[in-house]
């Protein structure tokens, strides 16, 4: 009974405390964050469990992106390239976490002001649902009343026990007590804290399933068998060069660009297309429609504007789908339906002269990419191929409409300072040795990728330091649409760092410009230079 004036100081602090008139403490903040963190995970776990169902997150980073201005997305684009989806999720969270801390402290002396702003948030997700136009309010709900239950019941678990744990740090005397409140409250935070890694990963692996390129989506569709396939490639159209680009792009290495923060995941039973606008019959298709009809294959590549001299956005398919000059004389073009729109389930557009899907080119509604149904990350159930155009204005993923329109129309990226028309600019790229490679003494292959569609690859030359510009060798070439390989016998006569350049000549004579300009507003130009030392 020594202790008895501590033990009561002790109580006298927790039940002041509990009456409100303590000051918060860091227990408090974390206990706050740590139901905050429970909440997202389950709000994600839900959400990932019934497919179809939005992540409050992804709402949420959707409304972030629409309300932000250009010159910010455009920024984020830039800084983080691919991983900008990435990033805005992780702030999502951190911000997440930040108002729970403060939500934390509220109930160190307010319960019930805690749990109402608890509530508060959790409407977030509903309203960006209501703003979002792939995604109903009711979709939204469940997840969200599972991230407000789940960050209640912690709220309920933890508040008390970092109030003990406060309690006990102000009292300093008390150390057994203080040792006793801490312990417990570290206890249940530590419960806390791995109930929500636990599904903060089980949502995380969730998602990956369906847009992993078998996905659950394309993997049940089965592709017809076309009546008159395509050539596979002739052997002479590649070249044996370790670490050259495949002249066939497989899937799960093909560039993935797009606004969505997650690929939309469409449900084929709900999903039609409709061709529509300037035309004398409009008529939509199912998608196993769609699929009797997919009978014609080519080889395209496509290439996002956004690509940097010597960068990675650009790819090559074999694509199976049906005509796009089939499906626009089946619906009959009126004369001022002089753009093609494509629609996609997210609300992102594209435009292109309906001429340039009436010259015979292989545009097409594709639904197989490579022999499999478009994986998701790459558009399923359908989307448009249109060769020679940038992907911006042409290859429009989740296609669920083609309309005809005037030249007023102006798709998603142009108000945004891109060109309006955007045609696939010459390039070539040094793919070996790659850039800061340090190789051996002796014969190298320089090797790597050029194209020019639609006109196509004529000749590919490279120069060392700076000196007179030597023919590569050229891959036969597969069609005018895709990209071509090169190599170039390399015998470097003296050992240190040396610079490689390409450049590219198209079948008109034009010869790949050394200007340097950025992608935006039509596209980068400039050689392909890389750094290397023979050692
Ligand atoms: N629905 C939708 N389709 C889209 C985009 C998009 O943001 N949303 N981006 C386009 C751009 S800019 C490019 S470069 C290509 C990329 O296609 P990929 O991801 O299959 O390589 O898709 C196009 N189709
Ligand atoms: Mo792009």
């Amino acid at each position: 009974m020594s202790e008895t004036p501590n033990h009561s100081d002790s109580d006298t602090a927790a039940h002041r405390s509990g009456d409100g008139a303590g000051s918060s403490s860091p227990y408090d903040a974390a206990s706050g964050a740590l139901a905050v963190a429970l909440a997202l995970a389950t709000g994600e776990l839900v959400a990932g469990l019934w497919a179809g169902l939005p992540s409050p997150i992804a709402l949420i980073g959707g409304v972030v992106v629409r309300l932000s201005p250009p010159a910010l997305t455009d920024f984020a684009i830039n800084a983080f390239g691919t991983a900008n989806v990435l990033v805005l999720q992780a702030g999502i969270v951190v911000v997440a976490l930040l108002i729970g801390a403060a939500v934390g402290r509220l109930a160190a002396r307010s319960f019930r002001a805690a749990v109402a702003t608890l509530f508060l948030f959790g409407a977030a997700p509903l309203l960006a649902a209501a703003a979002t136009p792939e995604f109903g309010f009711t979709d939204a709900f469940w997840p969200a009343a599972a991230a407000v239950g789940g960050g209640y019941g912690a709220l309920r678990v933890l508040t008390p026990r970092a109030r003990e744990a406060a309690a006990g740090v102000a009292d300093t005397d008390g150390q057994s007590e203080a040792a006793d409140g801490r312990r417990a409250f570290l206890i249940a935070s530590a419960g806390v804290a791995a109930l929500a890694l636990t599904g903060g990963l089980g949502a995380r692996l969730l998602r990956v399933g369906p847009s992993a390129p078998s996905d659950v989506a394309g993997g049940e569709a089965t592709l017809p068998v076309p009546p008159d396939p395509i050539p596979r490639p002739p052997a002479d159209t590649s070249l044996a060069v370790d670490g050259i680009s495949p002249l066939v792009t497989p899937n799960t290495d093909f560039y993935v660009i797009d606004t969505a923060l997650f690929s939309p995941y469409v449900d084929t039973e709900d999903w039609e297309l409709r061709v529509g606008g300037l035309v004398e019959r409009p008529f939509s298709l199912s998608y196993s429609e769609l699929l009797d009809m997919a009978t014609d294959e080519a080889y395209v590549m496509l290439a996002c504007v956004s690509n940097e001299v010597g960068g990675g956005l650009a790819g090559t398919a074999r694509w199976q789908g049906v005509r796009l000059d089939a499906i626009l004389d089946r619906a009959g073009v009126r004369p001022e339906g002089t753009q093609v729109v494509g629609r996609s389930v997210d609300g992102f557009t594209v435009a292109f002269p309906t001429q340039l899907a009436m010259d015979g080119r292989d545009a097409l509604v594709a639904v197989g990419m490579n022999g499999e149904p478009l994986p998701v990350d790459h558009g399923f159930p359908a989307r448009l191929v249109v060769p020679g155009l940038y992907g911006y204005v042409s290859a429009t993923k989740w296609l669920t409409e083609i309309e005809l329109a005037t030249d007023d129309f102006d798709a998603y990226w142009i108000p945004r300072g891109w060109a309006r028309r955007g045609p696939i600019k010459i390039a070539s790229r040094i793919d070996v040795p790659r850039a800061n490679a340090r190789i051996p003494a002796g014969r190298t292959a320089v090797a790597g990728v050029a194209w020019a569609p639609l006109a196509g690859i004529a000749g590919v030359e490279v120069r060392v330091d700076g000196g007179p510009w030597r023919e590569a060798r050229l891959a036969d070439a597969l069609n005018h649409a895709t990209w071509r390989q090169w190599v170039y016998e390399w015998d470097p006569q003296e050992l240190g760092i040396h610079t490689l350049e390409v450049r590219a000549i198209d079948a008109d004579g034009t010869v790949q410009t050394a200007e340097q300009t950025p992608p935006r507003p039509d596209g980068a130009t400039g050689h392909h230079v890389v750094t290397i030392e023979v050692a």
